[in-house]
């Protein structure tokens, strides 16, 4: 088990609005963030309808955060002086094809608007980049930071072009952004929605349901993934990174495992020995997976800010297990 590890933060993140407080990164960072930023105020920034509950919502401020309405960002920054923004809203990678232009303004529209805020207000920006930033024509095996991005999907679309316009704020006005390319993440606490990596969240949901799992994408499908402990980190770690070391911005590969759905139920199986999977393929999921690489090479991010994972296939699936266990 990875040991807990306690990270300085530096002193300008301490006013913090997570966009997308409820959602499978923000309900997690939010909390995060709240514990470990000394003296911090964390604004749990959410959408109607998404409103934050429980502890997220009782353990700081809450604010309707909607990024197509920059008004209201601003309002929200000014209030609270907020130096760092998480701007965590999008539609995942399958949901997107189906709704490309509610992509498109979220994504691009809602960046802009964030953008505008942070350059008046000299606040700094993390908006997640994905795997989906690579399409078909980019080398699929260890796959380099700086390499050919022609996503044909809408959110790779959304993906790259969030890093070139978060590279264009940082080079034209100085805006402090940063960023990641995550990998599918897996986490215990909020399920994803929408997404191609979304599978090997379920499967572990099945599996301690004791229920057979039926896999969306073929045998053979690999793709970076990665568990949420060392992604938060890893959104924590980059905004806390020595500018002066940085040589890229927007985004940083990082990667920790890759796997196809005949390992990750393996793994599984080593400890719910009877697990039992079949495969449904869903065309649309698999035809996005088969664009995406099969591995990323992410030594900038380990030489520029000292990236390391702290979990691999085994001992992520142990702590999925317990805690779903616990959950279920
Ligand atoms: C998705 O599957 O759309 C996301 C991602 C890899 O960005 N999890």
């Amino acid at each position: 088990m990875p040991q807990k590890k306690h990270t300085q933060y530096c002193l300008k993140m301490k006013n913090i609005l997570v966009i997308g407080s409820t959602g499978q990164i923000g309900s997690e960072l939010t909390m995060k963030l709240r514990k470990e930023v000394p003296g911090s105020t964390v604004v749990a920034g959410y959408i109607k309808g998404a409103e934050p509950k429980g502890i997220l919502f009782e353990s700081g401020p809450s604010e309707i955060a909607d990024v197509r309405d920059g008004a209201a960002l601003h309002e929200i920054v000014r209030k609270y002086n907020i130096d760092t923004i998480y701007n965590l809203a999008a539609l995942l990678s399958a949901v997107a094809e189906s709704r490309p232009l509610m992509a498109w303004d979220i994504q691009m529209n809602g960046l802009i608007n964030i953008l505008e805020v942070a350059r008046e207000n000299g606040v700094a920006v993390f908006t997640p980049s994905s795997i989906g930033s690579f399409g078909p024509e980019t080398p699929a095996v260890n796959t380099p930071q700086d390499t050919v991005q022609r996503p044909r999907t809408m959110y790779g679309v959304t993906k790259v072009s969030t890093e070139l316009l978060s590279n264009y704020y940082y080079y034209k006005y100085g805006v402090d952004t940063r960023s990641v390319r995550f990998p599918g993440l897996i986490s215990y606490v909020t399920l994803p929605g929408g997404g191609t990596t979304d599978y090997a969240v379920e499967i572990y949901y099945s599996a301690v349901k004791g229920e057979e799992f039926v896999c969306p994408v073929k045998a053979g499908t690999f793709m970076d993934m990665m568990y949420m402990p060392d992604a938060l980190r890893a959104a924590v770690e980059i905004m806390q990174a020595d500018p002066d070391k940085l040589v890229h911005r927007n985004a940083f590969n990082i990667a920790s495992m890759s796997f196809d759905p005949e390992i990750i139920a393996a793994a599984i199986r080593k400890e719910i020995p009877d697990f039992k999977m079949r495969y449904e393929v869903d065309p649309l999921r698999q035809h996005i997976a088969d664009s995406w690489p099969d591995s990323m090479d992410d030594s900038c991010a380990r030489q520029e800010w000292g990236w390391k994972p702290e979990y691999d296939l085994a001992s992520m699936t142990k702590d999925m297990i317990d805690h779903l266990r616990k959950k279920l």
